[in-house]
């Protein structure tokens, strides 16, 4: 067999089933014998930003890599903002990029590129494949990198003449190593640490925010009075009614300071110390006060859900703590868009198990905390800052979570970078509610503008207005095979929302915001 077979048997053998692609030349034989062999589902992405969003939204969801395929450095490059995203949500990812034949590559062809130094930027793991005798080890190892906690970005590159040579053999999956352990010690420290009440809070982060670990972080506050919050972006987190509602640290860094000020402790659970998204004149880089000390009970690669519910133990507290119903109340409002009014609207709506992929911008700020008493449901963030990750991560945590209903809040401006995943989305036959807010601007970086004390200019109207010609979401939707909807109150999305999630396959509401 060639090295292209052997490495895609190593791939399944290893529990790969889905490649997002968008190959060419130097992928052919790779195609060729993914047309041959059976476990491995194939599906288009148009851009390669929208391969590498896919892959970032179903390796959150199903906890393992898909694999990309892409063509390559260029190829790559032009996914690298969502290969990024997908490396600050510890996203489990394989890469394969094709690329020059060894012997082709010092005639200097057109393609060729420094396709390493682009991986390199991105993944915790590259090789060249130089063999077609060890390519299929070569992919054994990449998901072995990508499967390694928390999670990270594997890029293998294959050089053509390794993927048509003859002679290769399948691999044998390699082990992946546990979680570890947090050491006793640490967690008695943490404890000590709580028991003084001076005032702490807990920073949860990666896994910690699902339904274990937050159940224990609860039980650790009831105990001991510390609060609880989740770094600003999360990549995946289980919300909903009968779960523990958590805030997130703030963006804007003033409200952030004022969120966090009086801390004496915090507590890090697989999150980093809580940092402004940007820096900005006379304002800290830290939210925390100075004086607040910083400990670390698990890094983000470590057992944080374990560690927790040690400490809830250590801390003397009950096994059984109720999660009272807090914060406001679901129900259909009616009149323009208003953020927590759509955010009240959309949880008196949501589909009981859905997963949101939130991509809002400033159209989202409200929508957190009007969803607390939603039905269950897991809520994804871009993690990377890198906007346009929203509908390739909705698309592919469809693929993932075929008996769920997905939901996908899209601000237009940042839509507008990957919006050909709509057409996998109607490809495929996903099952994915896509609302874009048409406000055609882009309202965040006007803010950012004013809060400089400057008015909009000639540039700054050219360069953050959206209109003339505003888009059409009905019919760039349409165009892609996704029915769309406009629609421009929140009654009006209500029914529409409603009538979506009593079907299934891809949908689009553009809201109208005035
Ligand atoms: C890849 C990438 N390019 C550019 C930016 C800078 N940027 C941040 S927000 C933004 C515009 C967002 O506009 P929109 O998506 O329409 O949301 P709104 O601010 O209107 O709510 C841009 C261009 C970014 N964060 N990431």
């Amino acid at each position: 067999m060639n090295g292209a077979e052997s490495l895609i048997r190593t791939l399944i053998a290893s529990g790969v089933e889905v490649c997002f692609a968008n190959a060419g030349t130097s992928e052919i034989h790779f195609v060729l014998a993914l047309d041959e062999i059976e476990g491995m589902r194939c599906i288009l992405g148009l851009a390669e930003t929208v391969v590498a969003g896919c892959a970032n939204g179903y390796g959150r969801m199903a906890e393992k890599p898909a694999v990309t395929l892409v063509h390559c450095g260029p190829g790559f490059a032009n996914g690298i903002a969502n290969v990024h995203n997908a490396r600050r949500a510890n996203t489990p990812m394989v890469n394969i990029v094709g690329d020059q034949a060894t012997y082709h590559r010092p005639f200097d062809p057109p393609l060729a590129a420094d396709t390493e130094g682009l991986a390199r930027a991105v993944s915790h793991w590259v090789r060249t494949s130089s063999s077609a005798e060890h390519v299929s080890s070569d992919g054994a190892a990449a998901v072995q990198a990508a499967r390694t906690p928390p999670g990270q970005i594997a890029t293998l590159i294959v050089p053509a003449d390794i993927a048509w040579t003859e002679g290769s053999r399948p691999a044998l999956p390699l082990p992946v190593a546990p979680r570890q352990r947090v050491a006793p010690e640490v967690i008695r420290t943490a404890a000590r640490i709580l028991r003084t009440r001076e005032p702490a809070m807990l920073l949860l982060g990666g896994h910690a925010l699902g339904e274990a670990g937050l159940y224990s972080a609860h039980r650790i506050t009831y105990a001991t009075g510390a609060k609880l919050r989740a770094p600003t972006q999360v990549p995946h987190i289980a919300r909903g009614r009968g779960r523990v509602p958590i805030e997130r640290v703030p963006y804007v860094v003033d409200t952030a300071l004022s969120a966090l000020s009086g801390l004496k402790h915090l507590i890090l659970v697989g999150a980093k110390p809580p940092m402004g998204f940007f820096a900005y004149p006379g304002k800290p880089s830290l939210m925390t006060p100075q004086d607040c000390a910083m400990t670390v009970l698990a890094r983000p690669e470590q057992d944080a859900v374990a560690a927790l519910e040690e400490l809830a133990d250590d801390v003397g507290a009950p096994r059984v703590v109720r999660i009272e119903e807090a914060g406001l109340k679901p129900h259909i409002v009616s009149g323009p868009f208003e953020s927590e009014a759509f955010g009240l609207t959309l949880a008196a709506l949501l589909p009981e198990n859905a997963v949101v992929v939130d991509d809002s911008v400033t159209s989202g700020r409200s929508f957190f905390p009007a969803t607390y008493n939603a039905a269950p449901h897991v809520w994804f963030q871009g993690t990377g800052g890198a906007i346009g990750h929203g509908l390739p991560c909705a698309t592919g945590a469809a693929v993932a979570c075929p008996d769920c209903k997905i939901v996908c809040l899209q601000a237009d401006g940042a839509g507008m970078y990957s919006l050909q995943a709509l057409w996998t989305q109607a490809r495929e036959k996903l099952d994915v509610v896509n609302v874009v807010f048409a406000n055609r601007v882009y309202k965040i970086l006007f803010g950012e503008l004013r809060s400089t004390g400057a008015e909009p200019g000639r540039a700054s109207n050219t360069l953050f207005d959206l209109g003339r010609p505003d888009l059409d979401w009905v019919s760039l939707a349409r165009g892609m095979g996704v029915e769309a909807v406009r629609v421009e109150t929140l009654e009006g999305f209500a029914d529409t929302f409603r009538a979506a999630c009593g079907r299934r396959g891809p949908f689009l509401i553009e809201f109208r915001i005035s």
